[in-house]
């Protein structure tokens, strides 16, 4: 390659590893990428979490090209285009009954930010504006923005950053290897660490804490189930607290559990829930709020003229994003793929639960089209177990994605069975030469 590679600051990523042997890839299709040099790598992430429908699909590349010659950009503020009314409807339907009010964003960082300052807006509007508090969850994951590392849980990712947002307190993760290690699906044991939010409340007072906010499915921090029982108790303690409940669905929403939401996988519905990713297929950036109407009807008062929330982004309901959004819920309509998570779960929990007993291997969880292996880190040497099998499959073929010693997978929807077998049979070989 001819391009100097000094210029760009590359996100969450070894820097000078990566610019001694890049990896570069130039080419997307279905379950594929293609490396600069012609290889085919499979992609058992679906890019990063997103990609739920496969790469290159036409009606979206389409949809986005037509788009941009009808209409380039449309100003949000004061003004707006039919695509994104369509487009709101269209995700209020596939929501859980109730939740109907959709609010545009450009990311899953920028849905957390949205969502946490609605939930304490919304408080101040109904006369309680002493409801501040954020409550978060250890090793909770919730984009990188001031907001979202405050209630996030992982050090590495707040430890720099100063004081970041007040008020803030965080209850205990629901990772229990010891009871729950290899489960199939949903763990058995731990609806009691929901009980910790009945602690913090007890420490701060209910009156002024405004939300709780969490992924039904911890996916950054290493693909950590709910055991059965846990998010329900959640919803519990919130509704007898007045404490809104919001779910971060940026990665299990769109179809990754087998539903279209994880709210309805679990049977458990919050009062606002981000998303992002696979709402446009990866394609263009896009987020959103999903808010239960009663939240979105407490800010409707006052004169008409006056605005009622403080909040938006310039580019929030893009014309682009927009017309792929509306291509990418009819593909996922289209094929089904929105429950397909549900009929292959099965056969990648076995593929993924026959690691089990390979060397440095502590613990396969999976839901849906997520796995997780966990391995023994290298004495002395964290996260570099997880790197080098990571490195490994790429050289094989196949791209996964780590976090501590945790391997990630979730591929995208349209997966065959002989692409999980694919998968499995580098990860396993990898495991093997990591050891
Ligand atoms: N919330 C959750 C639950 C996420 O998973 C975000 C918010 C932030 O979204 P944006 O679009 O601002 O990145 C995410 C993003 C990984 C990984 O390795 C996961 C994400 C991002 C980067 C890496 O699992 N999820
Ligand atoms: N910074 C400046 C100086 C701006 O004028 C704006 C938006 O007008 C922003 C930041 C925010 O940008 P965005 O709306 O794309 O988030």
């Amino acid at each position: 390659m001819t391009t100097h590679l000094d210029a760009y600051w590359m996100p969450f990523t070894s820097n000078r590893q990566f610019k001694k042997a890049p990896r570069l890839f130039t080419r997307a299709q279905g379950m594929h990428f293609w490396t600069d040099d012609g290889r085919q790598v499979l992609d058992g992430i679906a890019g990063l979490w997103c990609v739920n429908a496969g790469h290159g699909r036409t009606k979206i590349t389409a949809a986005i090209a037509q788009q941009t010659a009808e209409m380039d950009f449309c100003p949000p503020f004061q003004m707006a285009h039919p695509k994104a009314f369509e487009l709101a409807e269209k995700v209020a339907a596939l929501a859980p009954e109730g939740m109907n009010r959709v609010f545009f964003t450009n990311s899953g960082s920028e849905s957390v930010e949205t969502a946490l300052k609605m939930a304490i807006a919304y408080h101040r509007v109904r006369g309680e504006g002493q409801r501040t508090r954020l409550i978060g969850r250890e090793r909770g994951y919730h984009g990188v923005n001031f907001g979202g590392i405050s209630v996030g849980g992982i050090v590495a990712n707040r430890k720099m950053f100063g004081t970041m947002l007040g008020g803030v307190d965080h209850i205990r993760h629901t990772h229990d290897p010891v009871r729950n290690a290899f489960s199939v699906g949903q763990p058995a044991h731990g609806a009691e660490f929901a009980d910790d939010l009945e602690k913090v409340i007890a420490l701060h007072d209910a009156s002024t804490i405004a939300a709780v906010i969490v992924e039904p499915v911890a996916g950054s921090t290493g693909v950590l189930i709910p055991p059965h029982g846990y998010l329900q108790r959640l919803r519990e303690i919130c509704d007898k607290h007045g404490i809104l409940l919001i779910f971060d669905e940026v990665i299990t929403g769109f179809g990754r559990t087998g539903q279209p939401f994880a709210a309805q996988t679990f049977g458990v519905t919050p009062d606002l829930m981000t998303l992002a990713k696979g709402l446009t297929n990866g394609a263009v950036p896009m987020g959103a709020v999903v808010a239960k109407q009663f939240i979105h009807d407490t800010f409707m008062t006052g004169p008409e003229h006056l605005i009622e929330f403080f909040h938006g982004y310039t580019y929030s309901a893009h014309p682009l994003a927009c017309a792929a959004g509306l291509a990418t819920l009819e593909t996922y309509a289209d094929e089904g793929l929105l429950t397909r998570a549900s009929e292959m779960a099965g056969y990648f929990a076995e593929g993924l639960h026959s690691l089990k007993g390979l060397p440095g291997v502590l613990d396969v969880r999976n839901i849906g089209l997520i796995g997780g292996v966990e391995l023994t880190p290298v004495p002395g040497q964290p996260t570099k177990r997880a790197f080098d099998v990571f490195l490994d499959c790429y050289d094989k073929g196949a791209l996964v994605r780590t976090t501590g010693d945790i391997i990630a997978l979730s591929p995208p929807l349209i997966i065959e069975r002989s692409h999980i077998d694919q998968l499995i049979d580098i990860l396993d070989g990898a495991i093997r030469r990591a050891a």
